[in-house]
């Protein structure tokens, strides 16, 4: 734990205060599966997670809240530093807009059982006939907030205007599409849906960033276009695995989750640095002899 003050845990994530301007973002390697955090860590995630993030940063081009991953100027972390290195981000610290800004492009999870039950925040545009993990004539903007409970829950058009006003709705529908779309079409040619994918942005003075993590496996839905049907589900890249062996146990899916094997730990390792080479077309293990 670095010798700096802690701001906000995540499941996954922990944001430590840097300065007045500036935090430490930090993926750890836990995993959660049906919401419920893991027992084992998964040795790695964390730095998987953020070489997809810096990944994007760096082809969106987008404004956004990295500043550097180059932690040796940070007082205090000398004991930290070899732990903390590639999991790391220093950001420039922003007013979080209180709006999980989610794009679809695909029928699928929260937005297929409204869908199914008949409608909800986000099929107010969306035709009829369409099936489980149909692709959508085009990609839309349904915005969630965080519930009380801890969970997203999804908010309609007009709620979402109220919350921010109109000029703000359309300006961060804008940049959250343009952002999928171009995520969209890079995973393509790896042979790589993203389904739908969740931005948040914020504030720094008048500066409208992208904040948080980008476009990682644990903020989106990635399928390997080759296992994706209409109409059947599609197995996530990188939680299919872990998600297979828990359904085998008796587990009832409430906290504490069963303890995973070590070949089960070694095997879900083994996804996640794979969906980085896929996602990112590059490779993992360079990323670790660079940042690692
Ligand atoms: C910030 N979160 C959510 C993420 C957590 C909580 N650039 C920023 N400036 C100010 N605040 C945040 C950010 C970012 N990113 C994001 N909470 C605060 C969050 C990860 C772990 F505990």
């Amino acid at each position: 734990m670095p010798a700096l003050r802690h701001i906000a845990s995540g499941k996954v994530r922990e944001i430590y205060e840097v300065d007045e301007e500036r935090l430490l973002f930090v993926a750890t390697d836990r995993i959660s599966a049906y919401d419920v955090i893991l027992n084992q860590l998964i040795p790695d995630k964390g730095r998987v997670l953020t070489g997809v993030s810096l990944h994007f940063f760096d082809y969106l081009d987008t404004p956004n809240h990295l500043v550097t991953t180059d932690l040796s100027d940070i007082p205090g972390l000398d004991d930290e530093l070899e732990d903390l290195s590639g999991r790391t981000m220093v950001v420039r610290r922003a007013e979080v807009i209180p709006v999980e800004c989610v794009v679809r492009g695909y029928l699928y999870g929260s937005s297929w059982r409204e869908y199914r039950e008949g409608g909800g925040p986000t099929t107010e545009h969306l035709p009829s006939g369409l099936l489980l993990a149909d692709r959508l004539p085009e990609p839309i903007f349904t915005p969630a907030t965080k519930a009380a409970t801890g969970h997203d829950e999804n908010i309609t058009e007009s709620e979402t205007r109220q919350l921010l006003g109109d000029d703000l709705y359309e300006e961060l529908r804008r940049r959250s599409i343009d952002i999928y779309l171009r995520a969209a079409d890079y995973a393509s040619e790896k042979g790589v849906i993203l389904a739908d994918t969740k931005f948040e942005f914020g504030f720094a003075g008048d500066e409208l960033l992208l904040i948080d993590e980008v476009l990682t496996p644990d903020s989106s839905r990635y399928w390997p276009a080759d296992e994706w049907v209409p109409g059947q589900d599609v197995p996530s890249f990188d939680k299919q695995f872990v998600r297979e062996w828990l359904d085998a146990t008796d587990w009832d899916r409430t906290a504490p989750a069963p303890d995973l094997p070590a070949d089960v730990v070694a095997g879900t390792r083994s996804r996640y640095i794979e969906a980085y080479d896929r996602i990112t077309g590059g490779s993992f293990d360079e990323y670790l002899a660079s940042n690692g």
